[in-house]
């Protein structure tokens, strides 16, 4: 068994450090739990958005969000997160430096993209931000995932990562926190329904 942890967008902007962003309650607590998956993985993948102040999907303020939007690759209006250069797109505490991950993905870089997912960069799923060829490319058979947000980023890579077929695919919960209880049952009841190993913890994880 060949694993890759990976560290779903473990992002200052998701986290009650940082307010006017998307602060997901205990984001910036996982740091300990993503360590801890990752003492199990042959990889480390670190996954992080990255994108401009004006894009397409802004808005000034949380009410305006959630909007939908007609435009093919940004479903939804967003207040503005992530932005390089800022504190919400640095990593939350304790996790090691951009340095030392085997393999990293920046996504929603351009102003009319705001993928979820970290293996392509569009919604429609074209167009590949190389994870899946680099996890091939290193005989990786176990995808362990943890970070934020349960119910869109996490949601969305594990999805991807499952259709692909390549691998098993696991969701850590301990190592998880997502933005609204009703969105986050409905993700793991996706994820299982899909394929995905649900543990509660890294104690759970069986290794064959
Ligand atoms: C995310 C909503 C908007 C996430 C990113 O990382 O889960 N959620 N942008």
């Amino acid at each position: 068994m060949i694993i890759a942890a990976i560290d779903v967008d473990p992002q200052k902007a998701f986290t009650p450090l940082c307010p006017n962003e998307l602060p997901v309650n205990e984001g910036d607590i996982i740091g300990p739990a993503l360590n801890a998956q990752a003492r199990k993985a042959n990889f480390r993948v670190l996954t992080k958005d990255a994108h401009q102040s004006k894009a397409i999907w802004t808005v000034d303020n949380h009410s305006q969000m959630l909007q939908p939007l007609d435009h093919p690759n940004a479903d939804l209006t967003w207040v503005s997160h992530a932005v390089p250069g800022t504190r919400g797109f640095e990593t939350i505490p304790e996790l090691p430096a951009v340095t030392d991950y085997d393999f990293v993905v920046w996504k929603g870089i351009e102003a009319d993209l705001h993928p979820y997912g970290a293996c392509y960069h569009d919604i429609a799923e074209q167009l590949s931000t190389g994870l899946i060829e680099w996890l091939i490319a290193k005989e990786v058979d176990t995808v362990l995932i943890g970070g934020l947000a349960t119910d869109y980023c996490v949601k969305t890579t594990a999805l991807q990562l499952v259709k692909n077929k390549q691998f098993k695919v696991i969701i850590n919960v301990e190592a998880c926190r997502g933005i609204a209880t009703e969105t986050i049952e409905l993700a793991y009841k996706e994820m299982s329904q899909a394929g995905i190993t649900i543990i509660q913890n890294i104690n759970d994880l069986q290794i064959h």
